[in-house]
């Protein structure tokens, strides 16, 4: 398998970071997981524009430009013959001295690395996945903005581990107020009364690329939606649920907190928004 490091391709044996890199030593970098389908990389341009929001809020200067940036991509799927896969771009801040200042960090470290996928198993997308909501709450966005793909992911991490401990895939996170802010690595929506509704970046989701798609996919289908606060009763009584992330794509919610969603069986709407995705994914793409 062969890296894409800073300015190059390298085995992977030989792709290795320091130890006094800041990515490392304070998870002070960002990053990007992007989905290549058939030769085609969705969505490339709104990751790379994440990309760049994330590397402007943390005061991370890019040395690459996006064009650059797309073609170091996709030369490393080439390079690796990937015609289906994952690719992970990760910046970090780079090697630095023992301390929290950026001021010694002079060289930002690029990473590239594109696989295959574990993909969820065929069963939770034709019967639906059971979810609950755990303790762990999303970081304020006056802490850490949620908006910032950021290498810091122990907020996520905590949330994940106590679904895991309860014996469930994902799990539900709420903000500081008690509002639904999103999956620990997925964004939640909720078909109530013909109407979509997810909650805003501002209650602490992330502007995930294929909750973005989720929402054309509404406009196409005519289906209303709407940016709104959302309970744990307003999930409950939900008619249908699903989450959409690069790696889950979109997978219907059948149970929540031992609540089963409307019958308890994926929805209707959400088998709609399903099959419009796998659609457009080798449509809107950047041919590698
Ligand atoms: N919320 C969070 C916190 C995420 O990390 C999403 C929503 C969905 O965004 P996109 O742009 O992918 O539609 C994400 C992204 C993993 C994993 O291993 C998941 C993500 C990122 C990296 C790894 O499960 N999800």
């Amino acid at each position: 398998m062969k890296i894409y490091m800073n300015d190059r391709l390298v085995d992977r044996k030989d792709a290795k970071v320091s130890v006094f890199d800041h990515g490392l030593l304070y998870g002070d970098g960002i990053f990007e997981g992007i989905r290549l389908y058939d030769g085609c990389i969705f969505k490339l341009d709104a990751h790379l524009e994440r990309l760049e929001f994330s590397a402007k809020a943390i005061m991370l200067p890019l040395p690459w430009s996006r064009a650059a940036l797309t073609e170091a991509i996709c030369e490393t799927c080439r390079a690796n013959k990937l015609k289906d896969g994952y690719i992970r771009l990760v910046v970090t801040r780079g090697e630095g001295s023992l301390g929290l200042s950026i001021k010694n960090c002079e060289e930002p470290q690029l990473i590239i690395i594109a696989d295959k996928i574990q993909l969820y198993p065929e069963e939770f997308y034709k019967n639906g996945l059971k979810i609950i909501t755990v303790p762990t709450r999303r970081c304020n966005p006056s802490a850490l903005p949620p908006a910032v793909k950021s290498l810091n992911y122990l907020n996520n991490i905590l949330a994940k581990i106590e679904a895991q401990h309860l014996g469930y895939h994902e799990a539900i996170m709420l903000n500081d107020q008690g509002y639904v802010a999103e999956c620990t690595g997925d964004n939640v929506f909720v078909i109530h009364k013909g109407k979509l509704i997810t909650p805003a970046a501002s209650a602490g989701a992330l502007k995930g690329i294929t909750r973005a798609t989720a929402l054309e996919i509404a406009d196409k289908l005519n289906l209303p939606w709407e940016e709104a606060n959302l309970t744990r009763y307003d999930i409950w009584v939900a008619n249908e649920l699903f989450l959409t992330g690069t790696a889950a794509e979109i997978i219907p919610i059948v149970e929540v907190d031992a609540r089963p969603i409307g019958d308890g069986k994926p929805g209707p709407i959400t088998a709609k928004f399903l099959a419009a995705f796998h659609a457009i994914v080798t449509k809107d793409g950047t041919l590698i």
